[in-house]
This record gives structure tokens, C-alpha cells and sequence, in this order.
């Protein structure tokens, strides 16, 4: 039978279940990666689990999210992945080296491999025919382990491109465009796969700022096939050997089908607050911009960042401008510097900011109180950016560089025919900051700091519930409101029990001790509740605090797995919330858990204030339904080995 690329790659890594649409599946899982961010948690996991060395072809810890060591212990966290990463057979790639996913995609992608990743845009990848997914650190942890990755095959969407995009129309404004279609959950339960003759008009990292944002759409990922221009990309690279060519075959089945005519495409703006907010550029008129940030894992190629040079050349920003740019990876750099390109950036009056996640994520340059940035990442989340009023738009890099020069949101078409760019044949390798692991079963030391605290431990699951609703919120609840991005919390990643008197500080700064003093607590949110980053944290903490159940109409997919992997119960509430008549702090009793989760059937919530109830689904396969009676993944692979 013919079949799509996504069906090919699970095909050929599938440990069990069926191939078919909405089935639960287990998959081998290739690569893994995850950061100074969510690694420290995944790494302490894998230790509990109690293996020496890690059974993946390959692991990478990148340190790219935090890196401002304002303190100890940004350096404790860096030294303690380091170490650990050297015992147990994990790759580090030191701070300075670049963002993950750009580095992934550079040094390490494998077309036809499977990636997990502990981070949500660990999709990057995909552009060149790798199937990358993002997950919680704790499905990092077990993969590293060598367990393979559960997860119910999602429907596969053909997304046809036509033609080839204008002039001036870029990558991410492809991606902003299928935004603008499906918003910020419309992509839930889907991979996109790309195909079609304007394929080939799109260069492998283009491809990669496509995966990479597509993502925002609740997608679980999405895929580029691996052609002749993958291969320029594998030989400018230096690793021709791990090409590949891979495609659907002709007449491929799809569960869903879409056509873009790329020629269409025009320059377009997620407006604040949110990716899915898309407007054209062009509709925007007279928005005066303060600061504009380029780079992040969407757009810090070397062809992003040589077409914003050739854009800044010979021009000024002006006076009041702020304008950053943070190339991706130390390669963008070196190339940057070999041609000239970064010279003509600096000469513009660009600040260049390390390859780091920087901006993207609140670590450094937050915009002025009620000032407008117009950045080319990903999300523009309230508060991201550090400053909790800002207005933050998403743009492409073309159109970033247009508003820098002129101090207002512009449509890069005002200025006329673009120069033409070269990018050069071959790029500057250099992986000498990539440490490597220690050979196996040489005595390698894990250097602890203070930072590093021990894992929380979890206990089973009750069969009765009971506490106050700490709160209850609307739809579109992100992990940035339940743990704020920024380097102040970034950098007690390491630590729950510092990072934990965060959990919802932007919603309500007493969240903390309200959860301490009620022990057993519950959260009421609407749809795609948890959508946006991986952070295992946004559900870690609120476990540690007490949360033992969130109620909403819809989760993210990567949050609901990560409530069911630290013992969380995710309760989905059908209809409208309103009907619930739950009030902040109302009491709520929830019985006969352990016959639900055994059985698989509804739950009663009963409100112990207004004397009503309401059921909710559980919504989870008989697998996770055990790993939560069990109390989490952890407890569960414990038991297991
Ligand atoms: C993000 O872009 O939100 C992050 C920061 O990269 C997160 C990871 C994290 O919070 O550690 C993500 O996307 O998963
Ligand atoms: Fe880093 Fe931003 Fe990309 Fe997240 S979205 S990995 S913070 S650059």
C-alpha cells in the first residue's frame, strides 16, 4: 500500500500497536535532545531510573537558554549537565555553541530518524525529513533509557504547496499563514506534511522555520520530505553520509488535505498576545516600534541573517531604536563574520546578542514598559518578553529588518527590488565546543552545586480527593502564565522547591502559599489549557504544591502528558464550564478514583459549596490511566525494571 512519509518513518520504528488513526502506539525512538532548561529534571530522572549509560544512537544537551550567570547558579546547572552528560554517554554542547534546534538541525538531524525532544520545537528538525517531536523531560529521560515513546497515531495532513512564494514573502510568513489557518489549537491531533512542486522552492532551513513554527498550531509536529536540496544542506554541512532521500510514495493516503499557493503569501504579524492572532503586514499601518529582536530557533539561519544584513546595509537605525540580533548558532556567526554580513549589521547600529534563546524567552532584552517589539519568534505570549505590558509582534526577518530601519511596523515591499544573497557552498564546521561523553565505564564525577536539589518524590494515587479550587480560568491558558519564562526562574530549574513559589505568580502572586496551606488542590481552566512550551515544570511544581487534578474543556498535547507523568489527574469537562458553578476556592471532593482510572469511566466532581456535581471525562488509554494510579512515569518505570 502506498504510504506518506509520516507513516513510513513510524513503520519503520514501530515497537507496538497499529498503524491506524487515533490507535495508541509504541515507537523506538533514535535521537534525543533537550537543554539547560528542561535537562537538568530529565537528567536527575534518568539517573532514578538507575542506568549508566544512555541506549539512544545519540542524546544532546544544549546549553542555549539561559546563559546570563547572573548568579551561581546558572554555572551549577551548566557544570552539572556537563559532568552528567559525560558519565552517562550525553553530548554537551557548551553555551556559546548555539540554539538547539538550529545546532540540531546543522550538526546532528538524520533524515528518516525519530527525535524526541524536551522542548516543543524540537519540530525543527522535521524540515529535513527527520520525524521530531517535542515531549516532557521525563519522556526524554525514558527514551534515554531505551524505552520506547507512546503516543496515538494522529491524523496525517497532505499540505500541498503551489508556486513559489513573492518576493518579499518569506518562510514564516508561510508559517504565520497556516496560523491564520488553524489558530492556536487547530492542528491538535495532526502532523503536516509538506508536498507538492513549491517544495523544492524552499531551502532546507526555510523548511526548518516552517516546522519549527507550525508547531504553534497544536500540531504534534510536521515534516519536509528529504530531497536534492537537503542534500546541499547535508554536503554544505560536511555530513553528506547522513542523507538520505526520502518522500511519500505517489498516491499516498492522507486523513486530511490543504493547498497553499505559496504565490499568495504576503508579509503577515501575529499580533499581541498570542501566534495565532495573524493580520497582514500591510493592514498594520502606523504602529511605532521601539525594539526589534532578530533570531530565535525560527529564524537564525545563515540565510535569515545574511537577507537582514543585506536589508541593514549601508543604512542606520534609527536613534531611539533598539535593534538586536542574535545569530543561531556559533556556525551563523563564523559565517557572518567570514563574509562581511555581520560587519554591515553592526554598522547599521545592530547590538549583536549571543547565540542563545535569549529574547525569544524573557532571558534579557525586555522591551521598555508599554513598548512595542516586533520579534522573529515564535510566540508573543503576555509577559514572554519579560515586560508585562509590552506588545509583541511576530514577523519574518525581512520584515523585522524593514521595521528597524524605518521605527515603524513596515511591509518590507516598500523597499523595492531586494539585493540578491550568496550563501557560501560550504559552512564553517567546528564542533570543537560539543563535549563529548567519556568513554564508557571511565569514572566520571557528577558535579552537584547547591542548585541542584534532589527529585521530589510522588506517592500513588489517591482514591479520594479533596480541597479547594485554587482557580479558575478562561481558555488558552499557557505553561508561560502557570511558570513564567524570564532568568530569574530559569534559572531554578534544578530546584522545585524554589522554582515552585512561582506556579502562576502572573496570575495570582499568592498561588504559592494558598497551595501550601490547602496540601490537596484543584485548578479550573477552558480549552487547550497548558498550551506552548514542554516545561515539565508547569506541572512538576503545581504536583509538588499539591495540585493533585485540573479540570478544563481541552489540553495541550504535550501538558496533558506531562499531568499524567508526575500524577496529576486531567479531568475534561464536556460542555460548557460555566455549567460546573465552580468558584475560586469552592471546596471539591472527587471519589472512586481508583474505579475510574481502573475502568476507564467518567469521574463525578462533587462541589462541596453549591452541593452540585458534574462529570468529567478521563480521556487516556488504559496505559497512562496505570502510570497515574501508579503515581506518575517515574514510579512506573521503577516498578517496571
Ligand atoms: C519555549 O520556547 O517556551 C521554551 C522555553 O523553549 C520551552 C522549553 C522550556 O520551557 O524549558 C519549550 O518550547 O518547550
Ligand atoms: Fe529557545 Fe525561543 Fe526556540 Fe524556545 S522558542 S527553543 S526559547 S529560541
Amino acid at each position: 500500500m502506498s504510504q506518506n512519509l509520516v507513516h513510513k518513518i513510524l513503520a519503520d520504528h514501530l515497537v507496538s500497536g497499529e498503524l491506524v488513526q487515533g490507535e495508541e502506539i509504541e515507537i523506538k525512538i533514535d535521537q534525543t535532545l533537550m537543554h539547560d532548561g528542561t535537562g537538568q529534571m530529565a537528567t536527575l530522572q534518568f539517573e532514578a531510573i538507575g542506568l549508566d549509560r544512555v541506549k539512544t544512537d545519540l542524546s544532546v544537551t544544549y546549553t542555549d537558554h539561559n546563559t546570563l550567570q547572573v548568579a551561581f547558579m546558572n554555572m551549577d546547572d551548566h557544570h552539572f549537565l556537563a559532568s552528567s552528560g559525560r558519565k552517562f554517554g550525553i553530548h554537551y554542547s557548551k553555551a556559546g555553541n548555539g540554539i538547539c534546534h538550529q545546532v540540531h538541525l546543522e550538526r546532528f538531524s538524520k533524515p528518516g530518524n525519530v527525535l524526541l525532544g524536551a522542548d516543543s520545537h524540537t519540530t525543527t528538525s522535521g524540515g529535513v525529513g527527520m520525524l521530531a517531536i517535542g515531549a516532557g523531560g521525563l519522556n526524554i529521560a525514558a527514551a534515554m533509557a531505551g524505552l520506547p515513546f507512546t503516543m496515538v497515531v494522529p491524523k496525517v495532513v497532505k499540505v500541498e504547496l503551489k508556486g513559489c512564494l513573492p518576493v518579499w514573502s518569506s518562510a514564516k510568513d508561510l508559517a504565520l499563514e497556516i496560523l491564520r489557518n488553524y489558530d492556536v489549537s487547530g492542528g491538535r491531533g495532526r502532523i503536516l506534511e509538506f508536498v507538492g512542486e513549491g517544495v523544492s522552492t524552499l531551502s532546507a532551513t526555510e523548511r526548518a522555520t516552517i516546522t519549527n513554527m507550525s508547531l504553534e498550531s497544536g500540531a504534534m509536529t510536521s515534516i519536509f520530505p528529504s530531497d536534492g536540496l537537503t542534500k546541499r544542506y547535508f554536503k554544505a554541512q560536511k555530513r553528506e553520509k547522513d542523507w538520505l532521500e526520502l518522500s511519500a510514495d505517489p498516491d499516498a493516503e492522507y486523513d486530511e488535505e490543504i493547498v497553499i499557493h505559496l504565490s499568495k503569501i504576503e508579509p503577515m504579524a501575529a499580533k499581541p498576545h498570542s501566534p495565532g492572532n495573524v493580520a497582514l503586514v500591510s493592514d498594520l499601518s502606523d504602529i511605532n516600534v521601539h525594539q526589534v529582536a532578530i533570531g530565535s530557533c525560527t529564524n537564525s539561519s545563515l540565510q535569515d541573517m545574511i537577507k537582514v544584513a543585506s536589508i541593514l546595509k549601508g543604512h542606520r537605525v534609527p536613534s531611539e531604536m533598539s535593534l538586536v540580533i542574535a545569530p543561531g548558532s556559533r556556525q551563523v556567526l563564523k559565517a557572518l563574520t567570514e563574509c562581511g554580513a555581520l560587519a554591515d549589521m553592526i554598522a547599521a547600529g545592530a547590538r549583536i546578542a549571543e547565540s542563545t534563546c535569549g529574547f525569544c524567552v524573557g532571558v534579557g532584552q525586555a522591551p521598555r514598559s508599554e513598548g512595542v517589539s516586533v520579534r522573529t519568534s515564535n510566540r508573543n505570549f503576555p509577559g514572554r518578553s519579560g515586560t508585562k505590558d509590552a506588545q509583541v509582534y511576530l514577523v519574518s526577518p525581512e520584515t523585522a529588518a524593514a521595521t528597524a530601519l524605518s521605527g515603524k511596523l513596515t511591509d518590507p515591499r516598500t523597499l523595492g527590488e531586494p539585493a540578491s544573497i550568496t550563501l557560501p557552498e560550504v559552512f564553517p564546521v567546528d564542533d570543537s565546543m560539543v563535549i563529548q561523553p567519556a568513554p564508557q565505564g571511565e569514572a566520571v564525577e557528577i558535579i552537584r552545586g547547591p542548585n541542584i536539589a534532589p527529585l521530589p518524590e510522588f506517592e500513588p494515587m489517591q482514591d479520594v480527593l479533596e480541597g479547594p479550587a485554587l482557580l479558575c480560568l478562561g481558555d488558552g491558558v499557557s505553561t508561560d502564565d502557570i511558570l513564567p519564562s524570564g532568568a530569574e526562574v530559569f534559572s531554578l530549574r534544578a530546584n522545585i522547591p524554589a522554582i515552585s513559589k512561582y506556579v502562576f505568580r502572573p496570575v495570582d502572586p499568592d498561588f504559592h502559599d494558598r497551595a501550601k496551606a490547602a496540601q490537596t488542590s484543584f485548578i479550573i481552566g477552558g480549552e487547550n489549557f497548558g498550551q506552548g512550551s514542554s516545561r515539565e515544570h508547569a506541572v512538576l511544581a503545581p504536583r509538588y504544591l499539591g495540585v493533585r487534578a485540573v479540570m478544563a474543556k481541552s489540553f495541550a498535547r504535550i501538558f496533558k502528558s506531562n499531568l499524567v507523568n508526575f500524577g496529576i489527574l486531567p479531568l475534561e469537562i464536556e460542555g460548557d464550564t460555566d455549567h460546573i458553578h465552580i468558584k475560586q476556592d469552592h471546596r471539591i471532593k472527587i471519589e472512586g478514583i481508583h474505579q475510574a482510572l481502573n475502568q476507564g469511566s467518567d469521574i463525578t466532581v462533587h462541589n462541596l459549596n453549591t452541593g452540585k456535581s458534574f462529570d468529567c471525562k478521563i480521556d487516556l488509554s488504559s496505559k497512562l490511566r496505570e502510570i497515574l494510579l501508579e503515581g506518575g512515569l517515574l514510579a512506573s518505570i521503577r516498578n517496571k525494571i
